[in-house]
């Protein structure tokens, strides 16, 4: 897993404030009214734990602390553990909380201690990333690309095709490509022969992944993979409508999902 850095998390509330007011641009909904869309639920006003975890790469710079401002701006009561690992885990639940968030370099949770609900960032992530690329007011018609079908991509792809989308997907590795066309029924999408999309959802953890060739005017790139799939100089060309944003989202989308 592409692990973070303290600079990605640098400004996190600015950071999403301004993912917000793109989401309201391109869905006519807010991050919450999206999670209200795809899990039927809203806050009511849940304490959260948030435990730092030092196993493997250790503890990172504003992880915790972004989580936290990450987690009172959806309406949430929260509090980040003084003990890391077990410790902390003890001290949150001491503590009163009622969710668990923490994450070690492979599995980012949260779990909800009163219903027993449990989430895993990265298919909460690809269901929410789609689910804002689906509600795009401006799209021309129902396809979609999707580019990356690695652990974020498949699940947001799984979530376009239920939704009834025409789903054309790409991904490097040919494995990864042929079990979403065997499993979920995409079509292979062939950067050699390119078309224009109005709706593409991206989740590789490469830059510019995105061809100028299957760009169109005003379209959305609803992406959560970091560094950012198309270059400042296309979004400006073709006006691109792009939601992105490192961390708040996908925990807003594992939250709303275990209420
Ligand atoms: P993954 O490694 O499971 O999947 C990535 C996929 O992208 C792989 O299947 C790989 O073959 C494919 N890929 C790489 N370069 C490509 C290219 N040029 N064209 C097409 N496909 C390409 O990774 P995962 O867990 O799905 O994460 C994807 C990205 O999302 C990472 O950058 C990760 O850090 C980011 N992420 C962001 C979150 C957020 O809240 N913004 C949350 C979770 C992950
Ligand atoms: O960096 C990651 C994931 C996060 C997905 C959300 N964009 N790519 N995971 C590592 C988190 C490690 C946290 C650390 N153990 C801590 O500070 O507690």
């Amino acid at each position: 897993m592409a692990l973070l850095t303290p600079e990605d998390l640098e400004n996190i509330k600015r950071q999403l404030q301004e993912a917000d007011s793109a989401v309201r641009r391109v869905t006519g909904l807010d991050i919450k009214g999206v999670c209200k869309a795809l899990y039927g639920t809203t806050s009511g006003f849940e304490t959260v734990g948030i435990v730092p975890v030092t196993s493997g790469n250790g503890i990172i710079g504003n992880f915790s602390a972004s989580l936290h401002a990450i987690v009172e701006y959806f309406g949430f009561d929260s509090f980040v553990t003084e003990l890391p690992d077990v410790s902390g885990y003890y001290e949150a639940v001491q503590n009163g909380a009622e969710i668990i968030l923490m994450a070690d370099d492979h599995t980012f949770l949260a779990h909800n201690l009163t219903n027993g609900k449990i989430a895993n960032n990265q298919p909460c992530t690809g269901m929410i990333y789609a689910e804002i690329a689906s509600l795009y007011t401006k799209a021309d018609s129902r396809d979609v690309l999707v580019v990356g079908l690695g652990k974020v991509g498949f699940p947001g792809a799984a979530h376009l095709v239920h939704k009834g989308f025409n789903v054309y997907g790409y991904d490097a590795d040919k494995n990864l490509l042929n079990k979403a066309i065997s499993k979920l029924g995409i079509t292979s999408f062939d950067p050699e022969t390119p078309r224009k999309f109005s709706i593409i959802f991206e989740a590789t953890p490469c830059a510019d992944t995105i061809p100028e060739a299957v760009l169109s005017e005003k379209c959305i790139i609803s992406t959560p993979g970091i560094p950012c799939a198309i270059s400042a100089e296309l979004q400006q060309k073709y006006d691109v409508e792009l939601v992105m944003e490192p961390l708040g989202i996908g925990t807003a989308s594992m939250l709303y999902s275990i209420l």
